[in-house]
């Protein structure tokens, strides 16, 4: 029997179930020796190979998968890993391979917050993941404001991010992230309210469905499925589903890591003088002349500001937890 390459897509207690690149699916066993020995934690969106135990897998969709079972060989290397929030627990991998975060907000309703958006940027640039910013609900934005909301997105533009303003209800800018979307891996964050799911569901129609049968043929409840999972797209690609990804991106972060999650920072480090400037208060910061100049966005350099102080207070916690 000859082995499958296959894509995990979802972890529940101790099986994985992963679909080869034919989009049948096929249960496997996580207590065997690769796990034990080899000490692999696997996530979904890995890559893995797999050998059939039992059976061929389902010729379609619509047979149930628990007829096929599978063993997991080997796992390739990932080529990047999404993090989930770090106080809940320590580096645990939410998804492999993620060819992209969409990281969507709405213009309004609830109107977005640029230093959350700069926050979830600094997560991905640790985690080198490529980012979009989705500005959805663009429909409630009259001219003015509609004005406003293209600036920002130019400041994040500049940067090398991607920028998208969509409308759910209006159809505006959808072809776009349909075409974003497929053939990829990606995955959705943003806070509660701004349209994902009602995106989602406009651009792929399934995606609804399947995610309700996959929850009622597991027979728990959602709270137990311990990690996320991906749902295939018509026409190509995956989209990462659960609710935990609600957390994403709001951990602790550390000093460093925060000055390396700003691309301006990186750039203009070197030009300061101290070499551990950290582009507050010290004299001769590139960093701080360039927002004098009016060339770095002065709104991303308050939200760095603002994530400092925050890094500096959960650093002075975590040092008084450690003397107690
Ligand atoms: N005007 C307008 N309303 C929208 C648009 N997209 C979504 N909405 C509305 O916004 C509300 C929230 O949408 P959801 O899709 O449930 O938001 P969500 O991001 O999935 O929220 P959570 O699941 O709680 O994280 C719903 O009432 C939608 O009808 C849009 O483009 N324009
Ligand atoms: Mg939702
Ligand atoms: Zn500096």
């Amino acid at each position: 029997m000859g082995r499958l390459s296959a894509t995990v897509t979802k972890i529940v207690g101790n099986e994985s179930e992963v679909e080869d690149d034919q989009g049948r699916t096929l249960r496997c066993d996580l207590r065997g020796r690769l796990f034990r020995r080899k000490r692999v934690r696997l996530a979904v969106g890995d890559r893995v190979e797999v050998e059939l135990v039992e059976g061929e897998p389902p010729a379609s969709e619509e047979d149930p998968p628990a007829e096929a079972r599978g063993v997991i060989e080997a796992v390739r290397p990932r080529r990047n890993a999404m993090h989930r929030a770090r106080d809940f627990k320590r580096d645990q991998v939410v998804c492999a391979n993620v060819d992209q975060v969409l990281l969507v907000v709405a213009a309004f309703d609830p109107p977005y917050k640029r230093a959350f958006i700069d926050r979830v940027l600094v997560g991905l640039e640790r985690d080198g993941i490529e980012a979009c910013v989705v500005i959805n609900k663009i429909d409630l934005a009259d001219a003015e404001y509609r004005a406003f909301v293209e600036e920002d997105g130019e400041v994040y533009r500049r940067l090398g991010y991607r920028v998208l303003l969509v409308s759910a209800a209006s159809g505006e800018g959808l072809e776009a992230l349909r075409a974003l979307m497929t053939g990829s891996l990606s995955a959705v964050v943003g806070p509660s309210g701004v349209g994902k799911s009602t995106l989602l569901n406009v651009l792929f129609p399934g995606v609804r469905l399947r995610t309700g049968e996959v929850s009622e043929a597991d027979g728990r409840g959602r709270h137990t499925t311990t990690s996320a999972e991906l749902i295939r797209l018509e026409g190509g690609g995956w989209v990462v589903d659960t609710p935990g990804l609600r957390a994403f991106g709001l951990w602790d972060l550390d000093l460093e890591e925060l000055k390396q999650g700003f691309r301006e920072l990186v750039e203009l480090a070197p030009s300061c003088k101290f070499r551990d400037c950290a582009h507050n208060a010290e004299p001769k910061c590139a960093v701080r002349a360039a927002v004098e100049a009016g060339t770095v966005d002065e709104e991303r350099y308050e939200s760095y500001l603002k994530l400092r102080d925050d890094a500096l207070a959960s650093e002075a916690e975590r040092q008084a937890a450690r003397r107690r």
